[in-house]
């Protein structure tokens, strides 16, 4: 399976190894781009907000990227495995083969583009993000989250409300002010696609603006002790009417 040292890519291409190997490696490419980047995304919770639909793109995207590797890798694998014959293995490892012809050139091309790709798009998206955030700040809600062993507590300070589920108001930037009150806890509000760090004396700031109504999941995501798997509440995106109702009824005052 290996190129002989210098082989020529034209030749090396008509190996019947190499043709059953790569027609493996398409098929199993294929298989990886519809099960991880498309079929997948559909088990993945409902996006709330622009944040979690660009982390499902880019999570699409990477699968792509990686998908001609793995197909290669495993085709390889499964190509070696089902033709090996009694008597093959060596009982000690041979020496290292070591080629610098045009199969290795190639494979280093490919992969190395793969990878600036990757780089290139996450860094967009990143900033992207970031610009956002950064043009919603002057007019977010602000949310005060706290994490305890092991609930979740939320604060508004504008409403004057504190409670233990996440409400929040469709087309409303806002802006989660995250702290500790004992140990290390991770605030995962899942669907609205916010993962950020909750620590003892130090106010983590994150920025989203739910664009879909429905439910969230609260979650920890940070080992914070014995009932860390508990630590989850749930909450809603909701219409601005039906959000005010609810900090009406809470003893809250809306603006
Ligand atoms: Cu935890």
């Amino acid at each position: 399976m290996a190129p002989t040292p210098g082989e020529k890519l034209t030749n090396f291409f008509k190996r019947r190894d190499v043709i059953i190997a790569s027609a493996l490696g398409v098929a199993i490419t294929a298989l990886t781009v519809i099960i991880g980047g498309w079929w997948y995304t559909k088990w993945m919770p409902t996006a709330l907000s622009t944040d979690m639909k660009s982390i499902e793109r880019l999570m699409v995207i990477f699968t792509w990227i990686s998908a001609p590797v793995c197909g290669t890798v495993v085709a390889i694998t499964l190509y070696t495995f089902f033709n090996r014959h009694k008597g093959d293995t060596p009982p000690e490892d041979g020496p290292a083969i070591r080629t610098r012809g045009p199969i290795v050139i190639l494979w280093s091309v490919v992969s190395s583009m793969l990878c600036l790709v990757a780089v290139v798009y996450g860094l967009i998206e990143l900033n992207s993000a970031e610009g956002k955030a950064q043009a919603d700040a002057p007019h977010a809600m602000i949310v005060e989250v706290t994490g305890n062993q092991w609930v979740w507590n939320f604060h508004y300070p504008a409403q004057d409300v504190t409670t233990d589920k996440l409400m929040l108001p469709i087309n409303q930037p806002v802006e989660f002010r995250i702290i500790s009150a004992d140990v290390n806890h991770s605030f995962w509000p899942v669907q609205l696609g916010v993962k950020a760090d909750a620590n003892r004396y130090q106010v983590t700031l994150a920025d989203t603006t739910p664009n879909k109504l429905g439910t969230i999941d609260v979650k920890c995501a940070e080992l914070c002790g014995l009932y860390h798997a508990y630590m989850e509440t749930t909450g809603a995106v909701t219409t601005r009417a039906d959000f005010n109702n609810w900090v009406t009824a809470q003893g809250g005052h809306t603006a």
